[in-house]
């Protein structure tokens, strides 16, 4: 029997698992018990049981709440009144959000003009002072770390702990979903945070005995911003998939551990690959998630071709962010709107011939 227990926040329905108290106020949208779904043809092409698990349904749009609703949660705890983070862009409509809902203040700052359309729509709107630089997302983090230092503004970027013990949830639920740990868990690796955070959760679970196995973990950068598959820093990344344009990322060491623990491994997908991953999601399986989460699909593809899974393994590809939040791709990915005159003959030439 599956227990369906949607709306009810991560932090209450892990509380026993997370750093919280009856002191600790919960800054919550229901965040957590997102939807693992199959996916049937993929799984038939690549003779494999492959599930997604979509992250983009979380209330901002991406996994990011669920480590957001615990930073911000233990920063009014601790008495914060304002809170700052460097973001690739799904960070800050994050921060800006739970840090509203928590009556803060919020700054973020952004590498100018490379933010995605409906990321910093989200900052902006939910009242953030977003501030853009002409330098990349490891040079704004640079600078938030230097703020916080400096300044009553706590910082809520993944080297927050805070952040990963909410994200850790995430495997919390793949593996009540699956009944236990999957074979492999695909995942895109900007920051290397949230691999780092499904990890902690997998460990977690296992010692607990909620789980028999650990994953392997399959982590996944994009070519032009691959720090841990080249191993050294990107000094000028590039990708398409702008959320995992990261050169330098905080969590790198911790992320290779868990990788090679686990029997895992790290490697890189081009746009080419993440972009026919995320189109290839769109219209054959249904499902629209952002350029840099599809790059766990591809990288399965890619894995795979290269024999790197059995027949038949059970595979968790983490779909980190909503379609919706890069609608100029996805345009760009696209067919043509065909403009016709309000007439059924047009319509019906258009659709008919
Ligand atoms: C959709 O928002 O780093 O490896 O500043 O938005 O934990 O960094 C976003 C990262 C994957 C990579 N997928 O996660 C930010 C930011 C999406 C993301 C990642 C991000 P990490």
């Amino acid at each position: 029997m599956i227990t369906v227990q949607r709306n009810l926040p991560l932090i209450e329905r892990y509380r026993e698992y997370l750093p919280v108290s009856d002191a600790t106020p919960v800054i919550s949208m229901g965040e957590g018990s997102t939807p693992l779904v199959p996916l049937t043809k993929l799984s038939a092409c690549l003779d494999l049981d492959i599930h997604v698990k979509l992250e983009g349904l979380n209330p901002t749009g991406s996994f990011k709440d669920r480590g957001m609703t615990l930073a911000i949660s233990k920063a009014v705890e601790d008495g914060a009144t304002a809170v700052i983070c460097a973001s690739t862009g799904n960070t800050s409509a994050a921060a800006a959000a739970y840090a509203a809902r928590a009556g803060l203040t919020c700054a973020v700052i952004i590498p100018g003009g490379q933010i995605a359309l409906g990321k910093l729509a989200q900052a902006l709107i939910y009242g953030a002072k977003v501030l853009a630089i002409d330098g990349n997302f490891d040079d704004a983090l640079r600078l938030v770390r230097e703020m916080s230092d400096t300044h009553p503004i706590a910082l809520v970027n993944s080297l927050n702990p805070y952040r990963l013990e909410g994200q850790k949830t995430g495997a919390f639920e793949v593996i009540d979903a699956l009944g236990d740990a999957p074979d492999v868990l695909c995942i895109p690796v900007g920051n290397a945070g949230n691999i780092s955070a499904y990890w902690m959760g997998f460990q977690q679970f296992h010692g607990l005995g909620k789980a028999q196995r650990l994953p392997r973990l399959m982590g996944f950068q994009a070519a032009g911003s691959a720090p841990l598959v080249t191993g050294a820093v990107v000094k000028n990344p590039d990708t398409v998939a702008t959320a995992i344009r990261i050169g330098d990322p905080v969590r790198g060491d911790q992320a290779m551990d868990a990788m090679r623990d686990s029997g895992g491994q790290v490697d890189s997908v081009t746009d080419d690959e993440i972009l026919s991953a995320y189109r290839m999601l769109a219209a054959t399986e249904g499902v629209f998630c952002e350029p840099s989460s599809a790059a766990s699909v591809a990288g399965l593809i890619k894995a795979q071709a290269a024999g790197r899974l059995k027949a038949g393994e059970r595979v968790v590809c983490v779909l980190t962010g909503n379609g919706l939040k890069d609608p100029d791709t996805a345009i760009a990915q696209s067919g043509q709107v065909i403009d016709i005159p309000a007439s059924f003959a047009a319509a019906e030439q258009a659709l008919y011939g």
